[in-house]
């Protein structure tokens, strides 16, 4: 009998105790954190939701939770805050790491602007210094003035003066030569027989054969004082030249009448002859042969007085006749003997006097 007593009564200080338990707990603040769905929770993200026990929930289980104890969410905030610091203390050092990039950057594209600077300045000065020359380039009255502005180069040129092309030697005797005319051994050969007008304004090739013209020559050895030079080869003997002092040529309405200086050379001077003489054409017959025109029987117009003693209008022998010497020809005299140069090649140019 006691002993059931006995059993009774511990089923119920035991149910007391349990009941005081109960209460206890459920009188206690329960701190609960909630998990991400998706998150194991072997590995979970915790989202630090503090919610009041009473606040309505859904049943324990339904969604995945772990308690945490103060000390442990306490420690995990502090270690929020330790990251947080590191953070920024490495979002400074970034940022200072920036700055110093920006720095430098500022620097080299200050150094990148001084020399650009430099450059334009240098730029600006080459180009004023083109615009000067270009200025001057359309002043330009001849080779000479193209040769002290610097163009060295052989080849033809445009005179802006005159509207017109030209030929400028720019390497032989000095540079700075305009080429009057030119003779070379091409195929077809140009026609020399041409008219007075063809001949008052030019005609031929100026990279190979042509006539410059003689209005042109009016103009050009009237604007300052030329000399001439004649550069020749003979078929056989090779080259010889002439040059004379001064060179100028009288207007249309003198027929061009030629004026040459003195003579200087290693062959005769037979252009002299024609000194003072106005030019003929197969057109135009101002020689002194009573009998024709001198320019029809040589096939080019030239400064002809009875005939010739240079005439370097002419046509090419073929083969080369030393003894019909009617063609690009050149009197010499060898030994007290009168003896003509056959041309294969002829350079007439000309260039301010010194
Ligand atoms: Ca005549």
């Amino acid at each position: 009998m006691w002993k059931a007593v006995h059993n009774v009564s511990c089923i119920v200080v035991m149910t007391y105790f349990m009941c005081l338990l109960d209460t206890f707990i459920s009188a206690s603040p329960r701190r609960r954190v909630t998990v991400d769905q998706e998150t194991p929770l072997e590995d979970p993200v915790i989202i630090y939701s503090l919610e009041h026990p009473n606040s309505t929930l859904p049943p324990w289980g339904d969604v995945p939770y772990v308690d945490v104890n103060p000390s442990v969410l306490q420690s995990d905030l502090k270690q929020v805050k330790e990251d947080l610091v590191s953070r920024i203390s490495e979002l400074k050092e970034d940022g200072e790491k920036l700055r110093t990039s920006i720095e430098d950057s500022k620097g080299a594209t200050q150094t990148q602007i001084t020399s650009l600077k430099t450059q334009v300045f240098e730029k600006m000065n080459e180009m004023q210094n083109e615009v000067s020359r270009l200025g001057l380039t359309v002043m330009a009255e001849d080779c000479q003035d193209l040769f002290e502005l610097g163009y060295n180069a052989t080849g033809v040129y445009y005179l802006q003066k005159f509207g017109r092309q030209v030929h400028c030697d720019m390497e032989i005797d000095s540079g700075g030569w305009l080429v009057i005319q030119r003779r070379v051994r091409v195929d077809p050969q140009v026609n020399f027989d041409q008219s007075w007008h063809t001949y008052k304004k030019g005609f031929g090739d100026l990279e190979s054969e042509f006539w410059i013209g003689n209005e042109f020559l009016h103009v050009l050895t009237n604007q300052k004082a030329y000399r001439l030079a004649v550069d020749m080869v003979d078929f056989e003997k090779g080259a010889f030249a002439a040059s004379y002092s001064s060179f100028r040529v009288g207007n249309e309405a003198s027929f061009y009448a030629l004026d040459l200086g003195e003579f200087k050379g290693n062959t005769t001077d037979a252009f002299s002859y024609h000194h003072g003489r106005p030019f003929t054409s197969n057109d135009r017959d101002n020689d002194l042969y009573g009998a024709g025109n001198c320019a029809s029987y040589f096939s080019g117009g030239w400064w002809y007085e009875n005939c010739y003693d240079a005439h370097l209008n002419g046509v090419y022998p073929e083969p080369p006749d030393r003894l019909n010497a009617s063609f690009i020809t050149w009197w010499a005299l060898e030994n007290n003997t009168r003896v003509p140069l056959v041309l294969t090649s002829v350079t007439v140019r000309v260039k301010p006097s010194p």
